[in-house]
């Protein structure tokens, strides 16, 4: 860079304005052309499915992996985890980034089940919009309708796709029905289903009027060929047959008649969700809603804080982390914050500001992440999710920034329901004692110390689930072989004032401490706790730990 130390100041000051001018429009650019979506839905739905088959079909990946993948066939991108490979269910959030058709496409698969909803609720605060995936025999479940409330909640506008058409699936008219009611939210059907399970024959674009006619591919691996015709073809009406067409223009007469008609105002608004058919196994009906991401997937949102709204474009540096992953990369064997970017332009090496923390540090190692995979980055926009090695300087919830102090909201921690012994049965006590921290970190669970007795450590997790997963990634990562068997708490409780004496509860409650020496009463039933805040209306109980 050429010096200006001799140009005249007003000439300085011009060059400056331009500098200012094209880093504004940069960022307005960059901004506009980024979708940050997350997939959610009940267990089994095809979220992990999905998302390998739109990678597919925006050419971010030339071979699509299997949840259950054959011995020697490649698994799905999103699930990279040991553990989720061996059982065929996600278990942590996973970030994708790619590029589609100029726009920049940052996708997160979430785990359905409810065990580890902590980690799916946290990845909807780092989206924009979501993609919410039926299963068509099954319509809308449980674990669905509690992760549409909070996207709702959240404002974010919602696809969805309705999926396993090649298996026996509900009538269309009744699966739209069961959205609209259950979730109380409009529905318009983007595309028509024609059939399902061996009678599938494709979908009707209704907006396009336009037959889209899949062949079946082997396995889904590679792209199916689309073959798209008229209604009035001849030879459409001849491959779809006679009394399957007729049920057909039947269902689509009404749906036409008495549905609801696709607004893209009425989505951005969260008031209607666009419904599309397919298969992702199959890959029937991938590619108009591969399109449908494309343009109606709203770019980044502004973002409430402690200081007010703040604007994509803000042109201070802001981002939160939603997760911390340690050991992603077996050769790295690193801890790595997940950070949403909701304002500014990220520049490697920039100083940041911890807003917990209040110690600025320098980010000089970046990422952005496909599944398991990264690659380093120098700069990053709003709506990237980016990765910053994580020597134990961040935590869930934390907001990054530069200039101002600001803070966005905190991310809801839900507190523990089950409660286990863990029980170390080798020697290897500094790698126990390392997984259970950086595990703890991650959100996985929460670690506890009773203070009489046996000094092994016991976890609280929010579903019991996640107990196989503490001993399968104790082992597979820090080589560590250790059991948990169960102990006999239900519920625990930080006290409100550290310094005040409290009574002991009795019962099968115990007194602990955190890992930060903070006093945690341990509760063995929720009886209980309510005998103690009965005996003791001066001690202060908190569901959650204080702020450190
Ligand atoms: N027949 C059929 N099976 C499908 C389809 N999509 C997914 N599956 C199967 O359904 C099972 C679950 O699929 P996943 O993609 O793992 O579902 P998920 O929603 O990611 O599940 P979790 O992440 O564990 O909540 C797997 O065996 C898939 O092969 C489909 O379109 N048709
Ligand atoms: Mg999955």
């Amino acid at each position: 860079m050429s010096s200006l130390s001799d140009s005249e100041p007003a000439e300085l000051q011009a060059l400056q304005a331009q500098g200012d001018v094209s880093a504004a429009a940069e960022l307005e650019r960059e901004v506009a052309r980024r979708r940050t979506f997350a997939i959610i839905s009940h267990p089994d739905a095809g979220k992990t499915t999905l998302t390998e088959k739109l990678l597919l079909y925006a050419g971010a990946i030339e071979l699509a992996g299997a949840v259950r993948g054959r011995k020697d066939r490649r698994h799905a991108t999103s699930d990279w985890m040991e553990l989720e490979q061996q059982r065929g269910i996600s278990i942590t959030s996973a970030a994708l980034e790619f590029e589609l058709q100029g726009r920049r496409m940052s996708l997160i698969d979430t785990p359905g089940h409810k065990d580890f909803s902590e980690d799916t609720y946290r990845a909807l605060i780092a989206a924009d919009s979501v993609v919410m995936v039926i299963d068509a025999a099954n319509g809308v479940e449980d674990q669905t309708r509690k992760l549409f409330e909070v996207s709702r909640r959240h404002r974010l506008p919602i696809l969805t796709f309705v999926n396993k058409f090649d298996r026996p699936s509900r009538d269309p008219l009744e699966l739209v029905d069961d959205l609209e009611r259950t979730l109380g939210i409009a529905a318009a059907p983007v595309n028509w289903p024609i059939g399902s399970a061996e009678r599938f024959r494709g979908v009707y674009d209704i907006g396009r009027k336009a037959l889209l006619r899949y062949e079946r591919e082997a396995q889904g691996q590679y792209r199916a060929p689309v073959d798209i015709s008229s209604l009035d073809d001849p030879a459409a009406r001849e491959m779809i047959g006679a009394e399957e067409f007729a049920r057909f223009r039947e269902s689509l007469d009404v749906i036409q008649a008495a549905g609801t008609s696709f607004d893209a105002a009425e989505y951005r608004a969260g008031r209607q969700t666009p419904v599309f058919f397919g298969s992702a196994l199959t890959n029937f009906g991938l590619e108009p809603f591969l399109q449908a991401l494309v343009e109606l997937a709203p770019p980044p949102q502004e973002r409430p804080s402690d200081s007010g709204t703040i604007s994509p474009l803000d042109d201070r540096f802001s981002g939160f982390v939603f997760k911390i992953q340690a050991n992603m990369d077996p050769r790295h064997r690193d801890r790595v914050a997940f950070v949403r970017v909701c304002s500014g332009r990220f520049t490697k090496d920039m100083t940041l500001l911890n807003s917990r923390v209040g110690k600025p540090l320098r980010a000089s190692r970046a990422y952005r992440f496909f599944g398991r995979d990264r690659e380093t980055i120098n700069v990053a926009y709003p709506g990237d999710i980016i990765g910053l090695v994580n020597p134990g300087h961040f935590a869930i919830g934390d907001t990054l920034h530069s200039g101002a102090p600001l803070r966005f909201l905190d991310l809801p921690r839900f507190p523990a329901e089950h409660f286990g012994r863990v029980r170390l049965k080798d020697v290897r006590y500094k790698q126990f004692d390392d997984g259970l921290r950086q595990l703890e970190e991650e959100g996985l669970m929460q670690l506890f110390y009773v203070a009489a007795g046996r000094r092994e450590p016991i976890v609280g997790v929010v579903g019991a689930l996640q107990f196989d997963v503490i001993t399968s990634r104790l082992r597979s990562e820090y080589g560590v072989d250790a059991e948990i068997e169960p102990a006999g708490y239900s519920l625990a409780r930080w006290l409100g004032n550290p310094d005040q004496p409290a009574a002991t509860p009795g019962g099968q409650s115990a007194v602990a401490a955190d890992r930060l020496e903070r006093r945690v009463f341990l509760f063995g039933s929720e009886w209980e706790l309510q005998y103690y805040e009965r005996h003791h209306p001066g001690v202060t109980l908190l569901s959650e730990s204080p702020v450190a």
